[in-house]
C-alpha cells in the first residue's frame, strides 16, 4: 500500500523539519527554497495527498480541494489569520484545519509597540533625515521633529482579541489613559478576556467596549487594526473612517491590508488628515513597487509582514504547523484547530 502523501509548501526551521522528516510511514513532498512555492507547484503536487502544509500565501480553494480530492484530510496552515482558507469548502468536505493562534502573539504585539511608537515618533521620517544627510543642516528648535506622546494617549482598537490584548497590556506601561475596542460583537465585550483585562475594574486604566467605529475613529489617539479580514471589515479603515480620525492621530495596521483602503490612506497622509501611520500589512502586498505612492509618504512606517518574526516565535508556529498536519492524518487532537 502506498504510503500517505503531504505536501508542504515552505523549508521549515530545524527542529520542525526533524519532526516531519521522522515520520517514515509518510511520503513528504516539500517545496525546497527560500522562494514560496509556486501555485502551479502546489496544484501538480497535491493530487492524492492526505495533508498540506501551507502559508498565508497560499489560497486553499475548490481548485486545490478538487486537485488533491478525496483523499485530503487536514490543511495545517503557518499563521494565525485563515482568511486565504476557504473555510466553508474545507467543512463541507469534511476537511480539519489547523492554525497557530497562540505561538506569534507577543512577538506581533511587540510589533505593535514599535509601529505605534515609530508613527508617533516619527521614526521613519527621522532615520531617512540622517541616511539623506540633512542632520548637520536640521537646526534644533523646540519643535523640531515632534510628534505625539503615547502616555495619556486613548488607544482604540479595531478587534479585540489576543494580539490586541497582548498590546494593552504592553501599552499600560507606557501610561496610556484610556483603552476602547470594537469587535466583531459590537457591546458585548471582546470574546475572550486573554490576560484578566477586561470585566470593569481590574485596570486602573478604563478599557470599554466601543458602540460603532465612529467612535474608535473620533475618539483614539492610535488607531490599531487587529480583526480579521473578512467581507465586514474590508476597507473598513477608508475615506468616512479616516476624517473621523483626530488630526494628532496615528493609524496603525498589524492585522490584514484589505481591512484599511491604502488609496484613501494616502489621500488622508498626503492632505495632512491624521498625524501618521504604522503599517505591517497592505494591500496586494508583497507587490509594493519603488513608486507605490504609500512610499511617499514621510509620515508612514511601513515593513514587510514582519509581525511574527522573531526565532522563538517562527520555531513555535513550525513546530506547531507540524504536529497540527500529523494529528490531522491519524485523527488525533490538533494543538490548534479551527472550529470549522
Ligand atoms: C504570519 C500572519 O505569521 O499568521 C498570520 O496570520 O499574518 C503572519 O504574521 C507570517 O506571514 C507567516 O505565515
Amino acid at each position: 500500500m502506498s504510503k500517505p502523501k503531504v505536501v508542504v509548501t515552505r523549508k521549515l526551521i530545524d527542529h520542525a523539519q526533524a519532526l516531519l522528516d521522522s515520520n517514515k510511514d509518510l511520503e513528504i513532498v516539500q517545496w525546497d527554497s527560500e522562494k514560496p512555492a509556486p501555485r502551479e507547484w502546489l496544484l501538480q503536487n497535491a493530487q492524492n495527498a492526505s495533508g498540506i502544509l501551507v502559508m498565508l500565501t497560499d489560497k486553499i480553494d475548490t481548485e486545490l480541494v478538487s486537485t488533491a480530492g478525496s483523499t485530503l484530510k487536514t490543511i495545517s496552515s503557518f499563521s494565525v489569520g485563515t482568511d486565504h482558507v476557504d473555510t466553508a469548502l474545507l467543512k463541507s468536505h469534511n476537511i480539519r484545519l489547523g492554525y497557530t493562534p497562540t505561538a506569534l502573539t507577543d512577538a506581533v504585539a511587540d510589533l505593535t509597540v514599535m509601529l505605534t511608537l515609530m508613527a508617533q515618533r516619527r521614526g521613519g521620517e527621522a532615520m531617512a533625515k540622517v541616511l539623506d544627510g540633512e542632520w548637520p543642516q536640521m537646526p534644533w528648535h523646540p519643535l523640531l521633529m515632534t510628534g505625539p506622546q503615547l502616555g495619556g494617549s486613548t488607544v482604540g482598537f479595531l478587534g479585540f482579541g489576543r494580539i490586541a490584548q497582548a498590546t494593552v497590556k504592553r501599552l499600560l506601561g507606557f501610561g496610556v489613559k484610556k483603552v476602547v475596542y470594537l469587535t466583531s460583537r459590537p457591546g458585548e465585550g471582546a470574546r475572550e478576556d486573554h490576560y484578566g483585562l477586561l470585566g470593569g475594574g481590574k485596570s486602573e486604566v478604563p478599557i470599554q467596549p466601543a458602540k460603532s467605529w465612529e467612535e474608535v475613529a473620533s475618539e483614539s489617539d492610535v488607531v490599531i487594526v487587529g480583526c480579521a479580514l473578512t467581507p465586514s471589515t474590508k476597507h473598513l479603515v477608508g475615506k468616512e473612517f479616516l476624517a473621523k480620525m483626530k488630526k494628532t492621530a496615528v493609524l496603525v495596521n498589524i492585522a490584514r491590508g484589505g481591512v484599511v483602503d491604502t488609496d484613501a490612506l494616502v489621500e488622508a497622509l498626503d492632505q495632512d488628515r491624521i498625524f501618521g501611520a504604522g503599517l505591517d500589512v497592505i494591500e496586494g502586498e508583497p507587490n509594493v513597487p519603488k513608486d507605490h505612492p504609500i512610499l511617499k509618504q514621510k509620515r508612514c512606517v511601513l515593513v514587510p509582514h514582519i509581525g511574527s518574526a522573531t526565532v522563538p516565535t517562527r520555531e513555535q508556529m513550525a513546530e506547531e504547523s507540524v504536529k497540527n498536519l500529523l494529528a490531522g492524518l491519524r485523527g488525533e487532537e490538533m494543538v490548534n484547530e479551527v472550529k470549522l
